[in-house]
């Protein structure tokens, strides 16, 4: 039955058997396009239900086939797969189309889209965003990168709006979206493990976000975004520094244009890099012509997602903040630096091959002591070279102790993925705040 498939049908191959794979099946059924797919994987996750739900769909797990990706009419590839991957050279050199689900949703997409990338801050601005067209009566779907795939998001009637998180990931294989708004939030060192150390590699997926004739969202702060040459399109910049750009601070107020917006008292994220997400949500909603009163009304409320910078308890005098999403550098370097008050690091776990150097300076400045746990604990200890006192932890028990006796603020934010201890992220900044509420 396989070979018949194959020799068969002009098929369109779909790579990878998670979230992004099965949503992908499921749409190229409903729109009856012969699929097979493929996963290297013994035993990936959306398997069984592949077999109950299409009985007939063929699938290759354990390896990918290299003859099959090159007679297929178009492959669908997984963020978590490169487009380097071995089995897809032959498929590439006849040219057979690589694309990404994102790519599908474009060409199917029927209302207006804001897409958003960046390092760091991507969720939180997405689903602040989000809220704002909530708050405006708007119908919207958010969704990518965020948990639930574009094309699961694609309705009829169409929405007034998607908003979508794309990682460099997803960027790496979109062709024709074209987005009414579109931002990088920000460049630091992310997955150089995918990139082979490579930031120019990893700033020009993030870049694909620009692509069309949409309104560009420039954070004016950042060394990186700033750079990235643009002529002949509609911008509008945001900063938390410079009073001359559209979206800023001036004088403790969110601000367009100088006239102030919101006290930043009045917003319930707080925090210099929430301020910062606060004027790109801001700036996105003003390009799509949201109102700006709902807009200002969701910064009165929204709270922001757990695992972000989120204050957890005062307990016996400290304050504890769980940022257990701060994965890579950039993050804990933003996180250290928007608590505006000196802490005690917990960091650590796997370190995606990053370049943690960038730490020292800022931990120098802003932290009392460093309580560094997980796989990589040494290279960090290496890369901060003693500029504060630093401990070891076997666990997060040991460290959460650790660190509450050596100063009054306590922020977990690892600058590394959770994987060698724990389940995902989430599941550290669970334990992280089980252990707090446990202390004293
Ligand atoms: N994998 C294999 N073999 C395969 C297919 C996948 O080993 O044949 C591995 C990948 O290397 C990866 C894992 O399986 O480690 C999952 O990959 P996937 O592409 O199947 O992932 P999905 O389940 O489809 O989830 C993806 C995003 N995950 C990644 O990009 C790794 C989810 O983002 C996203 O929510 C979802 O699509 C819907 O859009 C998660 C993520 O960690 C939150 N993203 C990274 C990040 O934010 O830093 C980019
Ligand atoms: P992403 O989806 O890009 O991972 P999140 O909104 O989930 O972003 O935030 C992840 C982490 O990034 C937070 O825990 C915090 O440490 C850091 N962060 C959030 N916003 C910003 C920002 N604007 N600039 C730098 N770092 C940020």
């Amino acid at each position: 039955m396989l070979s018949n498939f194959y020799s068969d049908s002009d098929y369109i191959v779909v790579m990878g058997l998670g979230k992004t794979g099965m949503a992908c099946v499921n749409f190229l059924v409903k729109h009856n396009i012969p699929v097979c797919v493929m996963d290297n994987r013994a035993n990936p996750p959306g398997l069984d239900i592949l077999k109950q739900k299409y009985p007939d769909i063929p699938y290759i797990i354990n390896r990918f086939d290299a003859e099959i990706l090159s007679q297929a009419s178009e492959i669908v590839i997984s963020p978590g797969l490169s487009r380097k991957e071995a089995a897809l050279a032959e498929a590439h050199a006849k040219g057979i189309p690589i694309i990404g689900e994102i790519e599908l949703f474009a060409r199917h997409v029927n209302a207006p889209v804001v897409a958003i990338t960046g390092s760091n801050g991507k969720s939180t601005v997405t689903t602040l965003l989000g809220e704002m067209a909530i708050k405006a009566n708007w119908n919207v779907k958010v969704g990518g990168n965020l948990g639930t795939p574009a094309v699961d998001l694609l309705s009829t009637p169409a929405p007034d709006i998607y908003i979508l998180e794309l990682s460099s990931f997803q960027l790496e294989s979109i062709y024709s979206l074209n987005p009414q708004a579109s931002v990088i939030l920000n460049i630091s060192e992310d997955h150089m493990d995918r990139y082979d150390d490579d930031l120019e590699e990893y700033i020009a997926a993030k870049q694909t976000i620009y692509q069309g004739d949409g309104t560009i969202i420039i954070n004016s702060d950042d060394h990186y975004v700033g750079a990235i040459s643009l002529t002949g399109r509609q911008t509008l910049s945001f900063s938390l520094y410079d009073e001359n750009a559209d979206f800023s601070i001036c004088e403790q107020y969110l601000a367009h244009n100088n006239k102030p917006l919101l006290a930043t008292k009045k917003m319930r994220l707080q925090g210099s890099i929430m301020r910062a997400n606060a004027l790109a949500a801001l700036a996105l909603g003003t390009a799509v012509n949201l109102p700006m009163p709902a807009m200002l009304d969701a910064l009165q409320t929204f709270g922001g997602l757990t695992h972000r910078c989120s204050w957890v308890a005062n307990k016996q005098g400290v304050d504890f903040f769980n940022d257990s999403k701060g994965t890579n550098v950039g993050a804990t370097i933003a996180a250290i630096c928007g608590l505006e008050r000196k802490s005690v690091l917990i960091a650590g776990g796997e370190g995606k091959g990053a370049d943690f150097s960038a730490l020292k300076p800022v931990v120098a400045e802003h932290c009392d002591a460093c309580v560094l746990i997980g796989r990589d604990a040494k290279i960090i200890a290496q890369a901060l070279d003693d500029v504060v006192a630093i401990y070891y932890a076997s666990d997060m028990e040991m460290a959460v102790k650790q660190a509450a006796e050596l100063g009054d603020v306590v922020l977990l934010s690892p600058a590394c993925a959770s994987f060698d201890m724990f389940n995902n992220y989430e599941h550290r900044g669970e334990v992280f705040e089980e252990i707090v509420m446990n202390v004293g």
